[in-house]
């Protein structure tokens, strides 16, 4: 007989042991079709050698479920210098002596069959907050996907070879036009979800918000073409004085990767693959900069992340959701977890519609908002301060809601994201905002 406690252990368990396992599946499927080359070499100086990638996410699991929960001594301390990210940024780690695919392979696997051994005895409940809920595994599960999606935009800017994922079409769009408004009052902004959330997601706190509109769905390349046409890269009134210097330097004149091919049509790569640009899937690839542009041009302005979370998470019953339609059931209602390659067209999963009427506000693009990444009320950093503290007031922007390659372990509709406002390596778009 197991009293009920007992049986909330024993599934937390194995939940664990089975996200764990779909996170490692997913990361070695990714990197199944690269050659040696392919996974050794540096992409971009934005991004790590992917073979890095592999190897850190299993010393991160190392670090915290081993070393940390476990006590275990160390597999081999010059391991944790290597994949220490803040000792090696991404430009140096080319230059790191990596370890060879299959070495990599052979490490993390032997830190993951020592993690399942101690799964049984470690003592989930006993008061250590890392541990409350499973949340320590929870994280080390989240940050596998996290770099699994990091390796999905190293491989969009990988040239020769292209990368060529077996995926199924996306479900067909619909049309999905205009703003919902979103009544003025207060609402409970972030979570106090010790299990899962990380810790710039709490303490949930109330936010009063004056109303405002905001599109029920991302802006399309369709959208986004038309301010590429009406001359918005060519029109300085339309950007901020860093967003022009921006545009100026990097001579930006459309999204990452589209290529104008006359007429006013345009193609793009997509891992490495030209084809057209489909007009009604959501833009991505933008930079805030651009993303602020067009909503100017548009007579608009991006929403505040405070903004994006009520019309994303909050009922007019006032309830708070972890998905915009309710609890569970992610399957059918929004394109997360990279099966389909890229993002479905707007409309496509009505079934995700938020309490206010917005569509896919996770899933299938990062939104950029307005906000700057900065710390909630009452923010008390929790477990190490490199994943949040660090990052607090040093010009990044919040993204919010998940892009098609973001795994659901990974996002919920208070999760943040951040990146600088140069930025569009990632899979970024947005969608417009304005006071009533
Ligand atoms: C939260 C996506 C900005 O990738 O830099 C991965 C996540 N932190 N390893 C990043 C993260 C440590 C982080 N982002
Ligand atoms: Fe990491």
């Amino acid at each position: 007989m197991f009293d009920g406690d007992t049986l909330v252990r024993l599934d937390v368990r194995q939940k664990v042991a089975e996200d764990l396992e779909s996170a490692r599946q997913r990361s070695l499927d990714l990197l199944d079709p690269l050659d040696e080359d392919a996974l050794r070499r540096q992409h971009s100086p934005l991004m790590s050698p992917l073979v890095w990638d592999l190897g850190h996410v299993g010393n991160f699991e190392e670090l915290w479920l081993l070393r940390e929960v476990a006590g275990a001594p160390a597999v081999d301390p010059s391991l944790d210098d290597m994949y220490d990210a803040f000792r090696h940024p991404r430009p140096n780690r080319p230059a790191l002596p990596l370890l060879r695919p299959d070495e990599a392979r052979r490490y993390i696997a032997g830190v993951r069959d020592h993690v399942l051994d101690t799964l049984d005895r470690v003592e989930l409940d006993g008061g250590r907050p890392l541990l409350a809920g499973g949340f320590v595994y929870a994280m080390v599960v989240q940050h596998e996907h996290q770099h699994d999606e990091t390796m999905l935009a190293t491989l969009q800017l990988m040239g020769d070879p292209g990368y060529r994922p077996l995926a199924p079409a996306p479900p067909a769009g619909r049309p999905v036009t205009g703003e919902v408004t979103v009544p003025a009052g207060p609402f409970t902004m972030g979570t106090d979800d010790g299990a899962r959330a990380y810790d710039n997601e709490r303490p949930a706190h109330p936010v009063d918000l004056p109303a405002y509109r905001i599109d029920a769905a991302p802006v399309t390349n369709g959208q986004y073409a038309e301010f590429v046409a009406a001359g918005g890269y060519q029109e300085p009134r339309w950007w901020t004085d860093d967003g022009w210097a921006w545009r100026q330097k990097a001579d930006l004149e459309a999204p990452g990767f589209w290529r104008a091919e006359g007429g006013g049509t345009w193609s793009r790569l997509r891992f490495g693959w030209r084809e057209d640009v489909p007009p009604d899937e959501p833009v991505q690839h933008v930079c805030w900069y651009e993303a602020d542009a067009y909503a100017r041009w548009a007579g608009k302005r991006l929403p505040t992340e405070a903004e994006w979370e009520k019309a994303a998470s909050w009922s007019p019953e006032g309830v708070k959701r972890r998905w915009p339609w309710g609890e569970d059931g992610v399957e059918e209602r929004a394109n997360l977890g990279g099966s389909l390659y890229r993002p479905a067209p707007v409309g496509a999963y009505p079934a995700g519609v938020s309490a206010y009427g917005c569509h896919q506000m996770v899933g299938d693009v990062w939104e950029w908002t307005s906000s700057d990444f900065e710390p909630y009320p009452g923010f008390v950093t929790f477990p190490y301060r490199e994943y949040s503290e660090v990052f607090f007031g040093s010009g990044y922007k919040v993204l919010r809601g998940g892009s098609w390659a973001a795994s659901p372990l990974a996002v919920r509709t208070t999760f943040r994201n951040w990146d600088y406002p140069i930025r569009r390596q990632i899979f970024a778009g947005f969608r417009c905002a304005r006071d009533v």
